[in-house]
């Protein structure tokens, strides 16, 4: 019962501003033979006064996602070159640094989902929820784009960010 209680106080001391921060949600089509596509996002971990009240007792890190509708389980991976050859590894736990953007991106940090429950399509729109270790799990609405036209719209973001 206690811990109910404790769940339902951190969700009230987060519901006007989350620690968690995801932006620039975007899934991408998944080509006619595929059956795994990538996701990517940019996420900040903003420590507010509340988020220090918490003293969580290690870096904040997420572990994986889930996209209502597509998939439960997102796999965090990363990208590796290994002897000039592009790879992907999964890993279990991505630590997010106080107050700083990271960027799940191509050819970097994304996740992947595999054998989804239906095939997204450009212009749709699924949640994104990621799972996160100590303060409330951050979701985003995230728009389903060709991956042609990922390259465009991140060098639109990139370029209108300053
Ligand atoms: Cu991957």
């Amino acid at each position: 019962m206690k811990k109910i209680l404790f769940t339902l106080g951190l969700i009230t001391s987060f519901s006007s501003q989350a620690a968690l921060e995801l932006t620039n949600c975007v899934i991408v089509e998944p080509a006619p033979t595929s059956n795994v596509t990538g996701i990517f996002f940019d996420i900040r971990f903003r420590v507010t006064d509340e988020v220090k009240k918490l003293r969580i007792p290690g870096p904040e890190s997420i572990q994986g996602a889930t996209i209502k509708g597509l998939s439960d389980t997102a796999e965090i991976h990363e990208t590796v070159i290994k002897d000039g050859v592009m790879t992907m590894k999964q890993i279990t736990q991505y630590k997010i640094k106080p107050n700083t953007e990271h960027q799940f991106k191509r050819g970097g940090h994304h996740l992947m989902i595999r054998d989804f429950s239906q095939r997204p399509v450009a212009g749709e729109e699924y949640e994104l929820s990621v799972w996160s270790t100590y303060t409330e799990d951050p979701s985003c609405m995230a728009k389903v784009v060709k991956s042609a036209d990922l390259a465009m719209l991140k060098s639109k973001q990139v370029g209108s960010a300053e």
